[in-house]
């Protein structure tokens, strides 16, 4: 399926480590392919064990499906199976067993602010597309550290945290540099942005992410959310600092061609048909 693709990667990101090859006809769990023989991989610095990762299954009994403790175990896409006390991938087969680089066997929620304004010219005029004839659309993109990839500034959400705080901390974390900021300069950016972030955003999706990251038992899941600047005077405004795990922070011209990470370009497609712009 086309959300299974980056699950595949031939090289689990940041390490030597080669995925069973899965071609597209046997990704479905249903598909029997007694020949799987997929790799074992957890990152080392998950089986340091900090405190966002899971202990090792077998000690470990999590509550799978459900609400655990603080840590939402339940998944968007709906009940997952578990096999051998490990959960399975709701969208099928990676090629690795194992938690990689993910810190939860299952779900890992994550957040994703979409950012956007439309593309003005230097008389602030909105800047049609010269083929599609439709206007423009910019978003706050960052180049993520781990694989230099542009990408929405996204990122977990916290034991017990609502996704609405998740969506504002993250892009203050990693495209205003927030974490960097005394605490005067913090209170500013606080100021600059709640209007924004309060105003209802438009939830373009909840659900599993294809990430390289994944797992057959762990795997990333989100809430997509946009959050428009229509006149072009509040977040347009805004100085843009990459921080934590972005390297580079930038507005972005929206469009089809431009490779992102993760399955982000699905994710920006929803914004663009829904705001009748260029893609
Ligand atoms: C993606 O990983 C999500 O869509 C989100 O953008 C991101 C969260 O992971 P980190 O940025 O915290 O690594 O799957
Ligand atoms: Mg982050
Ligand atoms: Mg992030």
């Amino acid at each position: 399926s086309l959300l299974h693709v980056k699950a595949r990667c031939p090289l689990y990101p940041g390490s030597d480590t080669r995925r069973f090859p899965v071609p597209d006809d046997k990704v479905k769990w249903e598909t029997e392919w007694p020949e799987y023989s997929p790799v074992n991989y957890t990152a080392p610095i998950v089986l340091k064990r900090p405190v966002w990762a899971d202990p090792d299954i077998g000690s470990f009994t999590p509550r799978f499906n459900s609400l655990d403790g603080s840590v939402d175990r339940r998944s968007h896409v709906g009940e997952y199976r578990v096999k051998n006390g490990r959960p399975l991938n709701p969208q099928g087969r990676t090629g690795v067993i194992g938690q990689g680089l993910l810190g939860r066997w299952g779900p890992n929620h994550a957040a994703d602010p979409i950012v956007t304004r439309w593309k003005r010219d230097s008389a602030g005029r909105r800047v049609i597309h010269a083929t599609s004839k439709l206007p423009l659309l910019q978003f706050v993109s960052i180049k993520r550290k781990d694989c230099g990839e542009w990408a929405i500034p996204g990122g977990m959400v916290d034991p017990g945290e609502l996704v609405s705080l998740t969506l504002q901390r993250e892009f203050s974390e990693e495209a205003l540099n927030s974490l960097e900021a005394s605490p005067q300069e913090k209170e500013k950016i606080l100021e600059r942005i709640t209007k924004l972030f309060n105003s209802s955003g438009l939830q373009v999706y909840k659900g599993y992410v294809d990430d390289p990251r994944n797992t057959d038992n762990s795997w990333m899941e989100t809430v997509a959310v946009n959050f428009h600047d229509e006149t072009g005077n509040s977040v347009s405004e805004l100085p843009l600092q990459a921080g934590d795990d972005a390297g580079q922070v930038s507005w972005i011209d929206v469009d089809s061609a431009q490779p992102l990470y993760a399955s982000h370009s699905h994710f920006l497609e929803v914004v663009v048909k829904t705001r009748h712009a260029h893609w």
